[in-house]
């Protein structure tokens, strides 16, 4: 029987349908060192990740072993060269998690447009001794200029959802999107400057690359508004977190919105100083029913990849289809 490794605590259901064909060993504990992780798996076929980092290391550990399957769709844990290098299968989890992500993105914008942790830990705090005209005073979201940079699935639905809110929406992306999904969307594509200039509420949902690292640095926070939001549901490293703290302690922008940070999960001592500033341990997909089938179509790439269940040999979302057939190297 084929052997797998669950990398993360996972649906006790989703272990179930995996031990139906394969003799399955999991981590119930906090996430491994990749020492440990490539220990566990050197003498598996198959993993089921999520965020852990998979490289030439764990490869070389892992003589067996011919799929990773992560539980995200984002994949910059992996290093796909090494992946190629090695004929292993990397895949991922698309689309199921568009819409919870978008609400959550949007959750996170209003959140921090309208100041919500900063007066629910004030008024936690005991000191609320009466409602006044200027109480946490904050800046609309109907009707502003909602900022998307990444307009993949995800980035097109938190901008689908502006209609109900009356907004102008601008985005940038490394291409533009088809027309007709511009038309769609009634999205204008403005360069990363421009849109840094013009939006009152900006919202990053880019892949995180060596390229996108510091998308937002020192420069492109003076040029945003200081009325202005940032919500960041990527990837940690895409905003410089010292800047953005900086920023946010002299007033430079109003407010941010974070579920992603360089190094987490610690997170910059700066931005756990400065009240303006919403911070969320990385959950934008973390609806009940969107992991289970975050976890569900992981479970199904593995298994597809390994040759069982109904979709043997034909893994519904690889991201290096090139090695699929090719023998382990
Ligand atoms: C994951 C995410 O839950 O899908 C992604 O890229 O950031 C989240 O939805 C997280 O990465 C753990 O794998």
């Amino acid at each position: 029987m084929q052997k797998v490794f669950v990398a993360r605590p996972i649906f006790p259901e989703v272990i179930e349908r995996l031990k139906q064909h394969f003799e399955v060993d999991w981590n119930d504990g906090p996430p491994l060192s990749p020492d440990e992780l490539a220990r566990r798996l050197a003498d598996k076929d198959g993993a089921l990740t999520a965020g852990d980092p998979v490289g030439a290391a764990t490869f070389a550990a892992a003589p067996r072993l011919r799929v990773v399957a992560n539980m995200a769709v984002g994949y910059n844990n992996f290093d796909i060269p090494a992946f190629n290098a090695a004929n292993v299968l990397a895949t991922n989890t698309p689309d199921v998690l568009n819409e919870s992500t978008a609400d959550f993105g949007w959750a996170l914008m209003m959140a921090a447009a309208r100041r919500m942790a900063e007066s629910e830990r004030w008024l936690r705090a005991g000191e609320w001794h009466g409602w006044r005209y200027d109480g946490f005073l904050g800046a609309d979201v109907h009707g502003s200029t909602l900022g998307v940079v990444g307009m993949g699935r995800i980035g097109q639905a938190i901008a689908r959802r502006a209609r109900g809110f009356a907004m102008r929406v601008v985005y940038h992306n490394r291409s533009r999107v088809a027309p007709e999904v511009e038309a769609e969307l009634n999205a204008e594509y403005l360069s990363k400057e421009d849109l840094l200039r013009q939006a009152d509420h900006v919202v990053l949902v880019l892949p995180y690359s060596p390229a996108s690292h510091h998308t937002i640095g020192a420069a492109e926070l003076a040029l945003m508004k200081p009325t202005a939001t940032l919500t960041n549901i990527a990837r940690g490293g895409i905003v410089d977190d010292a800047a953005l703290a900086e920023a946010l302690r002299e007033k430079r922008i109003a407010a941010a919105g974070l579920d992603v940070f360089e190094g987490e999960p610690s997170v910059h001592h700066a931005l756990l100083e400065v009240p303006n500033v919403v911070l969320t341990p990385h959950i934008a997909s973390a609806s009940t029913a969107t992991r289970r089938a975050m976890a569900n179509l992981a479970a199904d790439n593995l298994m597809a990849a390994l040759g069982v269940g109904p979709r043997a040999g034909r893994p519904p979302n690889p991201i290096n289809p090139e090695v699929i057939g090719k023998a382990r190297a």
